[in-house]
């Protein structure tokens, strides 16, 4: 047991109570010994490299280059994605990806250079493969973008190899190549590394959620979802969602790469650094050490927009929430009963603080079993939620995987008889410790297994529910010392291939996540799920957003969610948001507000906390905090047609509603650093306040003019300016010619222009409110500029406006 496992442990304890302790040793002492019985001996290992070139074959988009001990699969797809697989590595299967994967570039083509490499040249990108398997990604004017190193791998010796042979941890041997099609090391167990560069100036960004973030300094970082245990901060690192996916942006240009692998991994980063002047750069550098699992990844190239456009086709559309989860939304673990919910709903609405939905945590359920309900506390909640549903308020429930394995729990012993559970290597059901007790863990890699958990859903949908909260699916299991989750020798499904824990634990959250949103689908066609889950993985964004988990109330807290938002927005999940407040700990009144105001303008807007942290409401801070968090909310709901189109363009084009400020110009080396304020959307810049006492605050402009949104002030980036931030708001600039649809004085959506600066043009898009289902919606482009000394705006497709028109900043009237 390392520091960090006892620190750990005693959180567990700590978070559990003395009750679960002992259940902890147990599951913790099963662990150790299924894995001590399950697992396979690492053994002897023969370390291997590609060797040298020894031929190629075209195939479509690139070919097939044949190294002496391996070989490299490179395809080039119609979208000018890359795709590079060792060893026989090919796209499929893949828990990220969607369909078939994209179709390859019919014109790209496999060539020999000069060198005895290979390349293929594509319109947007260039691959080249030197005779000993480095691979260089470069743009069509032929700028490298990344250098990736030959492989290494170690294999594992088969029993009876000869011990000459056996190179445990050694260097590379003269093992033979791989067989095409047998896959060595696709799904199988050798270990691998490879190194990349990457230019001096480059900054990385993504890996799933990180606290200490967004820009991810030179450190390790490890891939293997994980429960921190109790409340974290931005030291904690990893947390519940991590995914080999690195978004790297510097001069040269912006690239995404994924790694298409679920195994547990290490990424190393090094930020490079410039020669002052000596000319002597020192590269940035990445190291990937996977613990299993294929060498296969994509790499897509271009602007931050058009590469996470090409991530969205890749992996799928991020799904649409429905309108009124873009709303404020009230959680709370320990609500007690239906009374303290109808009263806490009646606080907001007493307080005109408007609320879209109140979430239930595990404390509602029978003795925290997941499906059941405390009738005791909660007699009639199907009537509760629709008396709350009258007023506007949704119930939203969370969904634990955990199922207390006892005889008589309906759930159980469904399950059971559907062999639904995860199992140990020798049979058993693995049995593991959450908040119901001892519990059992269906294996959602199983497509029947995920069917039948989607049908349960029906009971959530008939007690009222409108949405589902997915929680501790790292899997997380309480354990008093070690990895808090199942053996790393359980056995999967993993889709019939047949495996362990060791590949499926990445995927477990994304794999409950698709049976919540199918199940759901079928259940109730006519609505479009809302699902957020703690855990999840490449892809997760199909079938809904996440939170931050349980970060703590603090200051570094703050900066931490903004942090997870911003990363996971990079890495393709859109949609996110801290608790309000933090989890655990009592925020002062200041903090609560600042957490607030910042939370009104991200995508998932909740307050939330632990059942021992005080309360989130806004009116248990005092009449300012009340006054200004009101406002906050009010501003939020003013917003909501913008936030909504924010919602659709994510899912047309893969842009997160929330971006960093280097976004339409990742060549500014000083928006690259600065993590401190951020853009919804094209229109917004939102400079939160992370610091306490902080009343006025420096913000970092893009190129173009800002509109202080309270003062009017104009500024003109790129550079820096100070603006007033006073308890009673964050500051938030406008772009010069945003167009954006706000709420109008009658409910329906009016256009909020901001005068383009003198002699420029902007615009914006509007997406009008087409219902909770799944109509296909109208996608309205309007345009701004200036005409006989007025602000004009019009339809880009020639119809007419039919929206009312506020004109701010330097404009004086519309014309349409
Ligand atoms: O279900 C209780 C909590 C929940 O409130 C929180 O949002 C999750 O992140 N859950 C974790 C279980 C662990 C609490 C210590």
């Amino acid at each position: 047991m390392d520091g960090r496992d006892l620190v750990r442990s005693a959180r567990t304890v700590r978070a559990v109570g003395a009750a679960q302790g002992w259940l902890s040793v147990r599951s913790a002492l099963r662990r150790r010994r299924a894995d001590a019985a399950g697992l396979p001996p690492r053994g002897a290992e023969r370390a291997r490299v590609p060797g040298t070139a020894v031929g190629a074959e075209p195939q479509p988009g690139g070919g097939v280059v044949r190294f002496a001990r391996s070989s490299l699969r490179i395809r080039v797809t119609a979208g000018g994605a890359v795709f590079c697989g060792w060893d026989g590595a090919v796209p499929e299967p893949s828990y990220a990806l969607v369909g078939t994967g994209p179709e390859a570039d019919g014109r790209a083509e496999l060539e020999p250079d000069t060198e005895g490499g290979w390349r293929v040249v594509s319109e947007r990108v260039t691959v080249a493969v030197s005779r000993y398997g480095a691979v260089e990604i470069r743009t069509p004017g032929g700028v490298v973008l990344r250098r990736e190193l030959p492989p290494r791998w170690w294999d594992l010796v088969p029993e009876g190899a000869s011990g000459r042979d056996a190179v445990p941890g050694g260097g590379p041997d003269e093992a033979a190549a791989p067989e095409e099609g047998a896959r060595v090391g696709m799904y199988g167990e050798s270990r691998w590394v490879q190194r990349s560069e990457v230019a001096a100036d480059a900054r990385f960004f993504g890996l799933g959620g990180r606290a200490g973030g967004p820009r991810l300094r030179g450190g390790t970082y490890r891939l293997w979802n994980t429960d921190p245990g109790g409340a974290f901060g931005p030291g904690d690192d990893p947390l519940s969602l991590t995914m080999p996916v690195q978004l790297v942006v510097a001069d040269a240009g912006t690239h995404l790469v994924f790694h298409d692998n679920s195994w547990d991994g290490r990424v190393t980063l090094h930020e490079g650094e410039e020669g002052r002047g000596s000319g002597h750069d020192r590269a940035g550098s990445c190291e990937l050490r996977m613990d299993g699992g294929p060498l296969r990844y994509w790499v897509l190239t271009g602007t931050p927009a058009r590469v996470l456009h090409g991530w969205a086709s890749l992996t799928g559309a991020p799904a649409l929430p429905p309108r009124w989860a873009l709303g404020h939304q009230h959680a709370r673990f320990g609500f007690g009963d239906a009374a303290e919910v109808r009263r806490v709903a009646a606080g907001y609405r007493a307080r005109g603080v408007p609320l879209t939905a109140l979430h239930l945590d595990i404390d509602h359920f029978d003795g925290h079993r997941v499906f059941t309900v405390d009738r005791t506390r909660f007699p009639d909640l199907p009537g509760l939620a629709s008396e709350l549903r009258q007023e506007g308020v949704r119930l939203v429930s969370i969904v634990d995987p955990g199922v207390k394995a006892e005889p008589g729990n309906a759930v159980y012993e469904s399950g059971a008889a559907a062999d639904a559970f995860v199992r140990e290597a020798r049979g058993r059901e693995v049995r593991g410790a959450v908040w119901p007790g001892e519990a059992v863990f269906p294996d959602f890699t199983d497509a029947r297994v995920r069917k039948w958990w989607g049908g349960l859903y029906a009971e959530r949908l008939a007690q009222g529910f409108a949405g589902v909260w997915h929680d501790m699916n790292e899997p997380s299991s309480f354990a008093a010392f070690g990895d808090p989750t199942l053996p790393r020798s359980a056995r999967h499904a993993l889709e019939g291939r047949g495996g362990d824990h060791r590949e499926a634990h990445n995927v477990y959250g994304l794999a409950m996540a698709r049976a919540g949103y199918e199940g759901l689908c079928e259940l109730r066609p006519e609505e479009r799920p809302f699902l957020f889950s703690r855990s999840g993985w490449a892809g997760l964004q199909r079938y809904g957003g996440t939170w931050s988990g349980d970060v703590a109330s603090g200051w570094p807290g703050l900066r931490a969610s903004l942090s997870l938002v911003l990363g996971l927005g990079l890495c393709g999940i859109p949609y996110s948001g801290p608790d309000i407040g933090g989890y655990a700990g009592v925020p002062s009144g200041e903090l609560y507000l600042r957490w607030f105001q910042l939370g009104a303008y991200l995508p998932l807007f909740r307050t939330h906390c632990a059942h021992d942290a005080g309360r989130r409401e806004p009116w248990e801070f005092g009449e300012e905090v009340l006054e200004h968090a009101r406002a906050a909310a009010l501003e939020r709901e003013r917003l909501l047609p913008y936030v909504y189109t924010l919602g659709h363009l994510a899912r047309l084009t893969g842009a997160p509603y929330v971006r960093p400020l280097w976004w339409g110009a990742p060549r500014d080396r000083g928006l690259r650093d600065c993590e401190d304020a951020f853009l919804l959307g094209d229109a917004l810049l939102v400079a939160p306040v992370l610091e306490e006492g902080t009343r006025r605050r420096a913000v970092r402009l893009p190129r173009g003019r800002w509109y202080d949104t309270a003062t009017g002030e104009a500024y003109d980036g790129p550079g820096q300016v100070v603006v007033e931030a006073p308890l009673a708001r964050i500051p938030v600039l406008a772009r010069a010619g945003a167009v954006l649809p706000v709420t109008g004085a009658d409910g329906g959506i009016e256009l909020e222009v901001w005068a383009p600066a003198p002699g420029r043009k902007g615009g914006g898009i509007v997406v009008p409110d087409s219902g909770d289902g799944w109509e296909r919606p109208c996608v309205e482009r309007m345009e701004s500029r200036w005409e006989a000394g007025r602000v004009v705006v019009s339809r880009a497709d020639g119809e007419p406006v039919e929206y009312g028109v506020r004109i701010r900043g330097d404009g004086d009237g519309a014309e349409l």
